[in-house]
């Protein structure tokens, strides 16, 4: 039996093997609360709060705490690798708490395929303390496994450090979309949106799960991290790009989520294009009906992004920024750029 399950484990991908991670992690993180008949009903609630989409992501975050480790290491040994993969489920982590009080901000109905956790029947606002106990999850985890590693204060203070830079970019998200009923596009500009994304999705997106790969392999000087930092930066703008065009024009049966970012007034990569394109005509009608709630206004800000061919402004975009972004890594000479290049490759022309 044992011989069989072996056998299997060597012919799953890594992917595979990242998926099937989680399984022992999920059990690990409720039981304390299952054995105390006190909080056995709260241990129920958060394994139903984790099983409900924590496990339907595309890991891409995950997996790349263990590629990035993999290609640094020539000698991985099994327990390193199971290390990693339980420091990616961390990633996993931190996103998924990101993300429930995010479709709770964004007013979003769907996530990964499956109505939102504050959508379901009785959960509502405890999704913001479910959001709390996700987080709090990854402490326990990563004292439980790592305690004893030389790299535990780093990894420690980079989740820490992420947590705050993403929290900020929440909020320049949010607040630049604040509005009283006119759309005030004069905040809407280029610097503020690449501010936006930056630190609301680049740091925690690209630069964070490279940069734990990077301690656990004993990597801890500011050059390299700077260099990663600068690279990863910039591919994390580019993906947040794409985000925003897929708000708008991805399918949400492949997607597994339907946008918000006009209704909910966001600066999104569209609207920043649109209001340099736009003629006094459009403009006004943009004022008019960009960021409400209201299916026919949304409507008519997606027939002017139509009539402004942002499609092929987009695809112009992707085709050049990936060209830049090659670039960029190419003059990287103090890391393997393979980490950077299979990274690049993965989201390239992705559609969800
Ligand atoms: C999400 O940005 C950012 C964080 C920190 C979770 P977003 O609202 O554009 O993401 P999504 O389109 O997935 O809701
Ligand atoms: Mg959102
Ligand atoms: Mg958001
Ligand atoms: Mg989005």
């Amino acid at each position: 039996m044992e011989e069989a399950n072996k056998k299997q484990t060597s012919t799953m991908s890594e992917a595979q093997k990242f998926d099937a991670a989680i399984t022992d992690l999920m059990a690990e993180m409720t039981s304390s609360l299952y054995q105390n008949p006190e909080t056995r009903d709260a241990g129920a609630w958060f394994n139903e709060m984790l099983n409900h989409a924590l496990i339907h992501g595309k890991n891409n975050r995950g997996l790349t705490v263990v590629l990035t480790y993999k290609m640094l290491n020539d000698q991985v040994t099994a327990e390193d690798l199971k290390l990693a993969r339980i420091l990616g489920w961390c990633v996993e982590l931190l996103q998924y708490y990101f993300l429930v009080v995010d479709d709770i901000m964004d007013f979003s109905e769907t996530r990964r395929g499956r109505v939102c956790w504050h959508k379901k029947e009785n959960v509502g606002m405890i999704a913001v303390n479910d959001s709390f106990y996700a987080e709090s999850c990854i402490y326990t985890i990563l004292k439980k496994y790592f305690r004893e590693k030389p790299y535990y204060a780093h990894i420690l203070e980079l989740f820490h450090e992420t947590t705050m830079q993403s929290a900020i970019g929440q909020n320049l998200d949010t607040t630049t979309a604040l509005s009283d009923g006119t759309a005030d596009f004069s905040k809407f500009t280029m610097d503020r949106y690449s501010a936006i994304v930056k630190w609301k999705t680049a740091y925690y997106s690209f630069y964070f799960p490279v940069a734990l790969a990077l301690h656990m392999a004993g990597i801890n000087d500011p050059p390299r991290h700077d260099n990663a930092k600068r690279i990863l930066l910039q591919m994390g703008h580019f993906f947040q790009v794409q985000d925003d065009f897929i708000d708008c024009y991805g399918d949400p049966e492949v997607t597994g989520k339907i946008g918000t970012d006009i209704a909910d007034n966001k600066c999104s990569w569209l609207i920043v294009q649109a209001l340099k394109l736009a003629d006094s005509q459009q403009l006004k009608l943009l004022k008019e009906v960009y960021g409400h709630h209201d299916a026919e206004k949304t409507r008519q800000v997606e027939d002017i992004y139509r009539d402004l061919d942002l499609k092929k402004v987009y695809e112009e975009y992707e085709n050049s920024s990936y060209e830049e972004l090659c670039h960029t890594i190419a003059k990287c000479d103090n890391l393997p750029t393979d980490i950077f290049y299979e990274f690049a490759k993965k989201i390239y022309k992705r559609k969800m």
